[in-house]
C-alpha cells in the first residue's frame, strides 16, 4: 500500500542523513563499540592489537560512507570511467593513510590518547598488504591515491592473493622465504561482496555452429571458477571522493560440474572443486622473470574476465548500445599481465554480444591503453601456444585471427619483407611456438607508453622499433611519479611541517610543484638548521630500529648511505658492496692521523631476492659476510658500518627513506625503466648517487647536476662497452677487492666464487661493474667531500626536495587522463 511505502521511504531518509560524526567523543564511542561488538572484547580490557582492530573498523565505517556516496554520485553522473587493471597493488598499511586522507588524523590521535592508547603504536600493529613485488605494484598503489585525490572516476581491478609477497627471514646471512598469510588476523580494509560474483571459464573445446546464418563459435569449458569481489575503499586527500579497488578471489563454482556428484564419489567431487580456489592463492614472487606457468596464465584470465564482466554489467545498467562502450570506458593494462583481457573483450563482443568482427575490433582497439615497464626484451611475456590453447582454446583462435589480419595489412605495406613480418608477428615461430603478449598489446591498444623519457626512447629505437615505425602516433611517454601524501607528508611529518611553515601553505600536498618555492630560502640559516634537525630525528629513529634488528650501534653523525630495492644484478648491489670493501681496505691501510679525516658512513642495504635467483641470494649473503667483518673490526670503529635491513617492504621504506642522507640508484645505464624509489628519496631531501638511467636523468634535470652525484657509462655507450669486454682490463682497484672476496677475507670462500665469476674471469660482466668502478669511486669521494661541509649538504638537500615537484603521481595521472584515457574529473559535492 502507498501509505506504508511512503512511511518507509520517510524513515529511510531520516536514517540516511545520520552521518557519522567526527568529533573526539563520537570517534571514541565508535571505537569502543567496535571493541565490544566487532572484536568482541570487553571495553574495559583490550590490548594494542584489539585497539588497532577497533580503530580500523571505526575508520572503515567512515570510508564506507564516503565510498557509497561517491559511487552513487558516479552512477548518477555516469561519466567515462577509467579502469586500471593490474596483477599487483602494493598497498602497504592503510590506517594512517586513511585518517590523514579523510582529514581526521588529529582527532583520532586525541580520541585514542584519552582512551589510553598511542596512535603511533597502534599503527605498527597493522600488517602490510603486500600484493605486489616492487616498483610496478607500488606504482599502481600511488596511482590509485592520485586518481582518488584528483577526483577522477576511476576503479582499480586486481587479485586478492591470500599469500602476498613472501616474508624475508635471514638466517646466518642467508635469505629464507616465509609465506605471508596476511589475512590471518582479518582485514578491516576490505568489504566482501558475497553477491557480486562471476563465473570464469577454463579449458574445454570450441564448437562451430551456425547462428542467424552466420558462423558461430561456442566455447564449451570444462572448468568453471567463481570470482568473488572484495572492495577496498581508496579515499582521496582533501576531497569527498573515495574510489574503489576491487580485488577478485576464486571460489569453487556451485553450479558447474554437478554431474560429478552423481558418480557416487561425493567427497572427491568436493575436494576437486576446492582446487579452484588456488587460482588466487599466491602472488608470483619473481620480478622480471618470465616463467610460463599455467597457473599464472589462469590468474591473468581469471581477474580480467571477472573485471570485464563487471564493467560491462555496470555499463549496461545505464546504456543500451554496446557501441557506446568507447565513450564510457577506458581500460588501462599495467604491463602485459592483463593483455589476455583484450582477447576476452573480443570474445565477449563477438560470441556473447553477437557483434561482427569489425565492430568488435573497432571497440576493442579504442578502449585499451598499455604501459610497458621494462627495457630488455628477455622479460617480455610469451605464452607457449600449447598452454594458451589448452587453457583458453577460444582465445587462441581469436589471437590467430587477429594475427592473420594484422599480417595481411603488414604485407600490403612491407611486401615480402619476411624478416620484418616474422619479427612483428604476434606468434613467435620456433621450437616452441608462442604468443608474444607485448606484441598483442601493441597491435590492439590505442596508445602505448614508457615510464621515463629514456625508457620511451629505448622502446622506440630498440624494443618496439618496428612498431614505432609503423604507428609512431601510438607511442607516448609518461614519466612515473609517487604520491607525496604517503611518501612525504605522512611518513615524514617533521619535514612536511617545515615545508608548510616556510611556504606558508600546505597546498604542496596537492600541488607538488609549489616545492620549488623552497629555493628562495635555501641560504637561510634558520631553514637549514630546522631542516637538519628534523633529518637528525629521523636518523635517530632509524638508528634505534637498526640496533633492534641487527644489534649494530650506529652513530647518527655518520652519513647514512642507503640502497633499498629488489636485489638484481642489473641494479648492481654488488657494485655497492665492492666499493664498501674498497673503503674498508683504504681505512685499514692509512695512518691513525689520516683516519681522523675519514667521513664516517653507515651503509644500509635491503631488499628481497626472487626465491630462485641464486646470484641475488649470494649478494645478500655477501652483505652479511662483509658487514660481520667490518662491524667488528676495532681498527674501523664507527668510521664504517654495513647493515642489512631484512624484509624490506612499504612500511620499512616509510621509516628508512626519511632518515637517509644518500641513496643509491646505480643500475647499468639503459636497464632501469624508471625507478620510483629515487623520487621518494629526493622528495625527502636525500641526495642521489646514481647513473644516467631511468628517471635519474629527469631528476637531474629538475634538481640540477650539481646537487646529484652522477657517474658511469651512458646508455648509448653500453652496447659498445659490452662488445669490447674481451679486450677490457678491469682496473687494479677492482681486481683487488674482487680478489679479497675470492681469497676468503670475508669467509665462505666457496660460496662467493660463482658471484665473482659474473664480473671477472670467465664471466662477461654483463652489467659492466668493472667498467664503471673507478668513476663510481670518484663519485663516492665527491659525496664525502660534500657531506663534510654541513651547510653545503643542507643546501643540496633542500634543493633536492625543491626540485622534486615533477615526480608527483598526480602529474603522471593527469597526463594519462588527458593524453591516453580522455576522461574528466567527477567531484562529489559534500
Ligand atoms: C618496473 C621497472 O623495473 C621499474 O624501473 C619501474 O619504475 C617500475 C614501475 O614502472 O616497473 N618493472 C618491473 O617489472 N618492476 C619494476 O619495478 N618490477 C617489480 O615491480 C618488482
Amino acid at each position: 500500500p502507498a501509505a506504508e511505502q511512503k512511511g518507509r521511504t520517510d524513515l529511510l531518509f531520516k536514517l540516511m542523513n545520520q552521518y557519522l560524526k567526527n568529533d573526539v567523543f563520537s570517534i571514541q564511542k565508535s571505537i569502543v563499540n567496535h571493541v565490544e561488538y566487532t572484536v568482541a572484547r570487553s571495553r574495559f580490557k583490550f590490548d594494542d592489537f584489539e585497539a588497532y582492530q577497533a580503530t580500523s573498523y571505526s575508520v572503515r565505517d567512515r570510508l564506507i560512507e564516503s565510498w557509497n556516496d561517491t559511487q552513487l554520485f558516479f552512477k548518477d553522473k555516469d561519466p567515462k570511467r577509467i579502469y586500471f587493471l593490474s596483477m599487483e597493488f602494493l598497498m602497504g598499511r592503510s590506517l594512517l593513510n586513511s585518517i590523514y586522507n579523510l582529514g581526521i588524523k588529529d582527532t583520532y590521535a586525541e580520541a585514542l590518547r584519552q582512551l589510553g592508547f598511542d596512535l603511533e603504536v597502534l599503527v605498527e600493529q597493522e600488517r602490510d598488504a603486500a600484493l605486489g613485488n616492487g616498483g610496478l605494484g607500488r606504482l599502481a598503489a600511488c596511482f590509485l591515491d592520485s586518481l582518488a585525490t584528483l577526483d577522477y572516476p576511476a576503479w582499480g581491478y586486481g587479485l586478492r592473493y591470500e599469500y602476498g609477497l613472501f616474508k624475508q627471514v635471514i638466517k646466518d646471512g642467508f635469505q629464507h622465504e616465509r609465506p605471508d598469510y596476511w589475512l590471518n588476523f582479518g582485514n578491516p580494509w576490505e568489504i566482501e561482496r558475497v553477491h557480486i560474483t562471476y563465473p570464469v571459464k577454463f579449458y574445454g573445446k570450441v564448437e562451430e555452429t551456425m547462428r542467424d546464418g552466420r558462423k558461430h563459435f561456442e566455447w564449451i569449458p570444462s572448468e568453471m571458477v567463481e570470482a568473488v569481489a572484495y572492495d577496498n575503499p581508496i579515499p582521496g586527500f582533501d576531497t569527498n571522493n573515495t574510489i574503489n579497488l576491487r580485488l577478485w578471489a576464486a571460489k569453487p563454482s556451485s553450479e558447474f560440474n554437478i554431474q560429478s556428484y552423481d558418480t557416487g564419489d561425493y567427497v572427491n567431487a568436493i575436494l576437486n572443486k576446492q582446487h579452484a580456489e588456488t587460482i588466487s592463492s599466491v602472488l608470483y614472487p619473481d620480478d622480471r622473470t618470465y616463467q610460463g606457468k599455467e597457473l599464472r596464465l589462469k590468474q591473468q584470465h581469471f581477474f580480467v574476465s571477472a573485471s570485464l564482466q563487471d564493467i560491462i554489467r555496470r555499463f549496461k545498467d545505464r546504456n543500451d548500445n554496446i557501441n557506446d562502450l568507447v565513450n564510457k570506458v577506458a581500460l588501462q593494462i599495467n604491463d602485459t599481465h592483463p593483455t589476455i583481457g583484450v582477447v576476452e573483450l573480443m570474445r565477449t563482443l563477438i560470441d556473447d554480444e553477437g557483434l561482427d568482427w569489425k565492430t568488435a575490433w573497432g571497440i576493442t582497439t579504442k578502449v585499451f591503453t598499455f604501459t610497458n615497464h621494462s627495457v630488455v626484451p628477455e622479460v617480455l611475456e610469451k605464452w607457449p601456444v600449447e598452454i594458451l590453447g589448452n587453457v583458453l582454446p577460444r582465445h587462441l583462435q581469436i589471437i590467430y585471427d587477429i594475427n592473420f589480419l594484422f599480417l595481411e595489412d603488414l604485407k600490403k605495406k612491407y611486401g615480402n619483407d619476411y624478416d620484418r613480418l616474422a619479427r612483428m608477428s604476434i606468434i613467435e615461430e620456433g621450437e616452441k611456438k608462442s604468443v608474444r603478449m607485448a606484441t598483442l598489446a601493441l597491435v590492439t591498444c590505442q596508445t602505448v607508453n614508457g615510464v621515463s623519457e629514456i625508457h620511451t626512447d629505448l622502446m622506440k629505437s630498440m624494443l618496439f622499433k618496428d612498431f614505432y615505425e609503423l604507428w609512431p602516433h601510438k607511442f607516448q611517454n609518461k614519466t612515473n611519479g609517487v604520491t607525496q601524501r604517503r611518501w612525504l607528508a605522512f611518513s615524514n611529518p617533521g619535514l612536511g611541517d617545515i615545508i608548510t611553515k616556510w611556504l606558508e601553505t600546505d597546498a604542496w600536498m596537492k600541488n607538488l610543484d609549489l616545492l620549488s618555492d623552497l629555493r628562495k630560502y635555501v641560504d637561510d640559516p634558520h631553514l637549514q638548521e630546522e631542516w637538519l634537525r628534523v633529518r637528525r630525528q629521523n636518523k635517530s629513529r632509524l638508528a634505534t630500529y637498526i640496533e633492534m634488528i641487527s644489534g649494530v650501534k650506529v652513530s647518527i653523525d655518520a652519513l647514512f648511505d642507503v640502497q633499498v630495492k629488489r636485489i638484481h644484478e642489473y641494479k648492481r648491489q654488488f657494485l655497492n658492496i665492492l666499493s664498501i670493501i674498497h673503503r674498508y681496505d683504504c681505512i685499514k691501510n692509512i695512518s691513525p692521523e689520516e683516519r681522523k679525516k675519514v667521513v664516517p658512513r653507515v651503509c644500509i642495504i635491503g631488499g628481497k631476492a626472487a626465491p630462485g635467483y641464486e646470484i641475488a641470494k649470494k649478494i645478500i649473503k655477501l652483505v652479511h659476510a662483509v658487514g660481520e667483518k667490518l662491524n667488528n673490526d676495532p681498527d674501523i670503529g664507527h668510521l664504517l658500518k654495513l647493515v642489512f635491513v631484512p624484509d624490506y617492504n612499504v612500511s620499512v621504506a616509510e621509516l628508512v627513506i626519511p632518515a637517509s642522507d644518500l641513496s643509491q640508484h646505480i643500475s647499468t645505464a639503459g636497464n632501469e625503466a624508471s625507478g620510483t624509489g629515487s623520487m621518494k628519496f629526493a622528495m625527502n631531501g636525500c641526495l642521489i648517487l646514481g647513473t644516467m638511467d631511468g628517471a635519474n636523468i629527469e631528476i637531474r634535470e629538475e634538481i640540477g647536476h650539481e646537487n646529484m652525484f652522477i657517474f658511469g657509462a651512458r646508455a648509448n655507450e653500453v652496447p659498445k662497452l659490452r662488445a669490447q669486454r674481451k679486450e677490457f682490463q678491469p682496473p687494479r682497484e677492482f681486481r683487488r677487492v674482487v680478489g679479497m672476496i675470492r681469497n676468503g677475507v670475508f669467509g665462505h670462500q666457496e660460496h662467493f666464487q660463482a658471484l665473482c665469476d659474473t664480473v671477472d674471469g670467465q664471466g662477461e660482466d654483463l652489467y659492466l661493474l668493472g667498467n664503471d668502478f673507478l668513476s663510481y669511486l670518484e663519485a663516492q669521494e665527491a659525496v664525502d667531500k660534500a657531506f663534510a661541509d654541513r651547510n653545503r649538504w643542507a643546501k643540496m638537500s633542500i634543493l633536492s626536495t625543491a626540485g622534486s615537484g615533477k615526480f608527483s603521481s598526480d602529474r603522471t595521472m593527469k597526463e594519462y587522463a588527458e593524453q591516453s584515457w580522455d576522461i574528466q574529473t567527477c567531484k562529489r559535492p559534500l
